[in-house]
């Protein structure tokens, strides 16, 4: 009988943890049993899984030492805290969080870009940020065709990026402007409604947001490729789930459109929607609730030889965090190999 495993799922109540939960079951993963951990907030609290019910538990050291991998969604400080206790009790933890990315001992993998690093990992596996994935994974294999020198990007994300609060926050701005009640901003420092906000996580020294620098930062680390220059600017749109991007590379190499449409259609992971023509693009509301990264818009850039444009979405809470994770999780089983964890503080 092949194996089956504990498999722990940390912030299992949260906008990212109920989609891991789902994405294991859809799959098919191999559990033998799922323990939904979270904070005292939630513990006891019984959650939908399977055709019955799980009981929340209260995340504490002990919560690791009978599992075998645990996937996180609770935050920085949260991953920080519990995941080396995890990988010390030989339970390996893929974590969403930002914590652990930029970490030189931790892998920062998407399974279509860089399986390979999970190779030498040591028990903490990092995932990447949501908008960092779409974008790889819709690069990579032009990157490994002609070579990518630089990536100009903007990003038109989603509230769902925000957890449950920014889906509420846009759902009762949005009610109150049609009723002609007065609204009130307690998740973004403006209204989100009808807007764009040019502003997602804080700013940095440098005039950039946290979150347009996680985009460059983990670009380089998973491409292993420190000289690809990388400027981003991350926008929140009036949009409940799905993140679209709009993509500008200068290749190392001149490839046509049409060329990066032929590796594109076979790339994994990826879906091809692009004839103009018949209006036919990738857009958020059809990327909802799919793994898949839509890529289309494909067009010579008139204002650069080897310039490139495109217009990529993907559903941020799927591929963009649970998806991806479970995938991890799903290459961690398939090579006993990677089965193990060596963490040392
Ligand atoms: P959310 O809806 O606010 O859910 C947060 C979850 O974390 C809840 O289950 C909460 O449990 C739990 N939690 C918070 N503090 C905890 C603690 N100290 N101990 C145990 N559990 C704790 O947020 P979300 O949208 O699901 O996002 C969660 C995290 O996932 C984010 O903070 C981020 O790090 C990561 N994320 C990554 C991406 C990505 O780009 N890959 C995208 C979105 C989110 P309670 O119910 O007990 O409060
Ligand atoms: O805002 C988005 O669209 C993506 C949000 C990601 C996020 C939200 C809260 C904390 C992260 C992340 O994955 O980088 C974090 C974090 O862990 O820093």
């Amino acid at each position: 009988m092949s194996r089956e495993f504990n498999v722990g799922v940390l912030g299992a109540t949260g906008a990212v943890g109920r989609e891991m939960l789902n994405c294991l079951l859809e799959r098919g993963f191999p559990f033998k049993k799922v323990k939904p951990l979270a904070s005292q907030r939630s513990a006891g609290k019984k959650i939908e899984f399977d055709d019955g019910e799980l009981t929340v538990e209260l995340a504490q050291p002990k919560s690791f030492d009978d599992l075998d991998i645990a996937i996180f969604s609770a935050g920085a400080k949260a991953s920080g805290e519990f995941a080396p206790i995890a990988a010390r009790s030989g339970c390996i933890v893929v974590d969403n969080s930002s914590n652990w990315r930029m970490d030189p001992r931790v892998p920062l993998v998407i399974p279509e870009v860089n399986p390979g690093a999970l190779k030498n990992h040591k028990g903490i596996i990092a995932n990447p940020n949501c908008s960092t994935i779409q974008m790889l994974v819709a690069l990579k294999p032009i990157y490994d065709a002609v070579g990518i020198k630089r990536i100009i990007v903007s990003t038109y994300q989603s509230v769902s990026g925000t957890g449950q609060k920014g889906v509420e926050e846009l759902a009762e701005q949005t009610k109150n402007l049609f009723n002609g009640v007065e609204t009130k901003n307690k998740v973004y420092p403006h209204r989100i409604a009808f807007n764009c906000l040019p502003h997602i996580d804080v700013f940095t020294e440098n005039g950039y947001t946290k979150e347009e620098m996680k985009m460059v930062n983990e670009t380089k680390k998973i491409f292993d490729d420190q000289s690809i220059k990388v400027s981003a600017t991350c926008v929140r749109v009036p949009v409940f789930y799905a993140h679209s991007e709009a993509i500008w590379i200068e290749t190392g190499r001149p490839i046509s459109p049409e060329s990066a449409r032929e590796l594109l259609s076979r790339a994994p992971g990826i879906l091809l929607v692009d004839d103009p023509s018949q209006n036919a693009y990738p857009l958020a509301s059809e990327a909802t609730g799919r793994d898949d990264v839509f890529v289309g818009r494909i067009r010579a850039d008139i204002s650069h030889d080897n310039g490139l444009s495109m217009w990529v979405v993907a559903d941020n809470v799927r591929k963009g965090a649970a998806t991806n994770a479970v995938e991890i999780a799903e290459l961690l089983i398939r090579d006993p190999q990677l089965l193990k964890t060596d963490w040392k503080d």
